[in-house]
């Protein structure tokens, strides 16, 4: 026998009234009702319950609070499953012979929906939103949304939907036929109740997706997919078993289709790429999870002042105007604001043109939520000022101390900086403890990623504002201690040089650029700074070159394009030439390779692609050791949020740290100490990893500590 909802007790997720003749199930599992075992075996138990009454003539099942159920328990992937399995669960609710309606709120995601589809009816708030996201997770889902879905809305529909993951809203699922009406009462359980007392009242029966059968589609559908995704989510095995799996509803029956979705279920279950995919959903969320702001209230933030009205400058202002914040940007001349402001209005403009921002919220923002002036005084109410000027200390220190007189008491004041020492730049102002670095990334309103640099003096409510920021602008916040490039471009310099070690070995950038976006990356590091400008990089190595240890093998080859006015592609030519054909490598490259390898004694061999990715991953996972070790990053799961975020590394490899674990490390660690017998200094194994190898230890091992 159920609780009944008057005593529950507290541990009990599931809870069953009986209202009239309808049995009211209510799931509630904070924070977003997740299938755990709890749930299931409460579910099972209702239904069992209701099998045996004679009394109850119809189903609601709701969730309360925020939402109806956010899918399976993911915290209980990887450990061994137990009974009542999902699957099994809802066929049971589906062969329930009265009618079963969900009533549904928030989202009805992966789990979720399917619960929902095995029902016989499903109304929702206008706001719901549905989806079937496993594939984002490396599995698919595995309890008859690949069976149900395309009975009921389409294969197409259903293969378009389960492949991409995307989310669905209320009006789109009724018009697809996947829920059947939507509903603006407020409360969601009477919502739920009125529609199984109109059923109950037209002696409606229950109506069993499992019992359709999926209107037939040409073959073509699914190579068309199967061809689509291999280039979309290169390297991705949950795609193609999501088609295979849709596909199995076409040909065989719904029982034959269940197990062959199991069968691909279990195997995506398995694979390095679920692990990695469901630890950088944990990773994104954990990262926010920061000791010393537990319990620190963040300052109110309304109004911004941004310096600089450059491509970052603008990019930052729209991020901030996107979220509805008020924006000032100051410029140093009347040219220079008339520069940015057109610079913000066409990228907002840009968002109108794709459906992001209204024409009326546009005409809002440019009639007064923003404005740009080049005078420093309009600051003097802003509650964060993030100064993006030109990359130069003295230029930073100018703008700080300039900010330190104007701005009200309490206001943050936030460097974009990417390699600054932020500890200098507070020590201009009176107020080092107001300072923080907010480092963005390029094009700032769609990059994920904010390092937030914390800096010796920074207080802690200045960092818990940075976060609380992040989270308004819908970024993924990362704290990062000081130092040269923080997190991500600090490991960066360094693989970077693994990149040229290959190269001078015996590699030719493409080859290196191809091995790397094989191995699965957006773009290859060549690539990329032709993308950024070479003249980025170059300045870099020549403000570090004092720094430099003599020891270090340094490459040219880039140099001697940046001399030649060579700067990537707002040039028209880097590492490779930008012409009307596309991007083609460009040979004067390999010319410098060859005079640099001669005047180094180098004789060029056969570098494989295998050991180019060998390379780059230790030399990355290698400093991102030190980096951690040094709480430059707080755990190696803050490495890999840096990495997928800002740096095109693929998702469903986890980052860095987890490609290390699934490698393993001590492979890692003998791969620098190969590389360090023939190469340069380059390769000095961090004493993390070192110390981790001789305890048999992991980087996740960290992360959980
Ligand atoms: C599945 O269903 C497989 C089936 O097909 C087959 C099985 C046989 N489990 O994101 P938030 C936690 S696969 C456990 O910050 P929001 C999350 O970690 C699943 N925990 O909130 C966080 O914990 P903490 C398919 C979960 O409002 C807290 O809840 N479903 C789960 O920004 C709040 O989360 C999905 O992929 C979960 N399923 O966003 C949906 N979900 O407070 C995954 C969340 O300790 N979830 N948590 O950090 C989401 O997309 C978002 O969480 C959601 C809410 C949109 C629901």
């Amino acid at each position: 026998m159920l609780p009944r909802k008057e005593e529950p007790p507290v541990s009990n997720p599931v809870l069953m009234e009986v209202v009239d003749d309808i049995a009211v199930i209510a799931i509630a599992n904070p924070p977003v009702n997740a299938l755990s075992h709890a749930v299931r075996s409460g579910l099972d138990a209702a239904f069992a319950e209701i099998a045996r009454r004679d009394d109850v003539k119809a189903v609601v099942i709701y969730g309360t609070d925020r939402t109806f159920i956010a899918g399976a328990d993911i915290r209980e992937f990887g450990k061994p499953p137990q009974e009542p399995f999902l699957p099994d669960l809802i066929n049971r609710i589906e062969a329930c012979v009265v009618p079963v309606v969900a009533a549904l709120h928030g989202t009805a995601l992966g789990g979720g929906l399917e619960v929902a589809l095995g029902a016989h009816y499903r109304v929702a708030v206008p706001n719901a939103r549905f989806g079937l996201p496993e594939v984002t997770l490396g599995i698919l889902p595995g309890a008859g949304g690949t069976q149900r879905l395309p009975r009921l809305a389409g294969v197409e529909f259903a293969l378009e939907a389960i492949t991409s993951g995307r989310q669905i809203s209320a009006d789109e699922a009724l018009k697809a036929g996947v829920i059947d009406r939507i509903s603006d009462t407020s409360d969601v359980r009477e919502m739920g109740l009125t529609y199984a007392r109109e059923l109950v009242a037209s002696g409606a029966t229950p109506r069993r997706t499992s019992e359709l059968s999926p209107v037939p589609v040409a073959a073509e559908v699914f190579d068309a997919a199967r061809t689509r995704l291999a280039k979309k989510a290169r390297g991705q095995l949950a795609p193609q078993n999501c088609i295979k799996a849709v596909e199995g509803a076409t040909r065989l029956s719904f029982a034959e289709g269940l197990a062959n979705e199991r069968a691909l279920f279990q195997e995506l279950m398995e694979s390095d790429q679920r692990a990695a995919l469901i630890h950088a959903f944990f990773a994104e969320r954990q990262v926010a999870k920061v000791p010393e702001i537990k319990d620190v209230a963040p300052r109110t933030i309304d109004q911004i002042g941004v310096i600089g009205g450059g491509t970052m400058g603008a990019g930052i202002a729209v991020s901030a105007l996107l979220a509805g914040l008020q924006v000032t940007l100051i410029e140093r001349d009347a040219d220079a604001v008339a520069r940015a402001e057109a610079n913000v209005s066409k990228t907002l403009q840009g968002s109108v043109k794709r459906g992001k921002l209204s024409q009326e919220n546009y005409d809002a923002i440019m009639g007064g939520t923003f404005r740009a002036s080049d005078d420093y005084a309009t600051l003097a109410e802003a509650d964060v000022v993030i100064e993006a000027v030109f990359e130069s200390m003295e230029v930073k220190k100018d703008v700080f101390t300039k900010l330190d007189a104007i701005c009200k008491p309490g206001a943050i004041l936030a460097s974009n900086t990417s390699y600054l020492d932020v500890n200098e730049i507070a020590a201009m102002t009176s107020r080092p403890e107001d300072v923080i670095g907010l480092h963005f990334f390029s094009p700032a309103h769609v990059m994920r990623l904010l390092e937030i640099v914390v800096a010796d003096k920074t207080a802690p409510e200045v960092t818990a504002t940075g976060f609380a920021l992040a989270k308004r602008l819908k970024k993924v916040a990362v704290r990062a201690g000081v130092c040269d490039g923080f997190i991500g471009n600090r490991i960066l310099s360094h693989y970077r040089k693994a990149g040229d070690g290959a190269v001078l070995a015996g590699a030719s950038p493409f080859e290196v650029d191809r091995a790397l976006v094989n191995f699965g990356l957006a773009m290859g590091p060549y690539a990329v700074s032709d993308l950024a400008g070479l003249d980025i990089g170059w300045a870099t190595r020549k403000r570090l070159a004092p720094t430099r240890d003599p020891r270090e093998v340094y490459a040219e080859f880039a140099d001697r394009l940046c001399e030649a006015g060579h700067f990537g592609r707002k040039t028209g030519k880097g590492f490779y030439v930008y012409g009307e054909e596309g991007q083609v490598p460009n040979d004067e490259v390999l010319e410098h390779i060859a005079m640099e390898r001669a005047a180094k004694g180098i004789a060029a061999r056969k570098i494989s692609e295998q050991e180019i990715v060998d390379r780059y991953m230790a030399a990355m996972v290698n400093e991102a050791a030190r980096v951690v070790e040094e709480g430059i990053a707080l755990r190696p799961l803050d490495v890999d949020v840096t990495l997928l975020n800002g740096y095109g590394f693929p998702r469903w490899r986890g980052g860095p740290m987890q490609y290390a674990d699934t490698v393993g490390l001590d492979k890692i660690l003998a791969d620098i100490e190969r590389f360090a017998q023939e190469d340069d200094f380059l390769w000095q194994p961090a004493s993390l990893l070192k110390r981790l190898v001789a305890e048999g230890k992991t980087f996740a091992d960290l992360n959980n500590a």
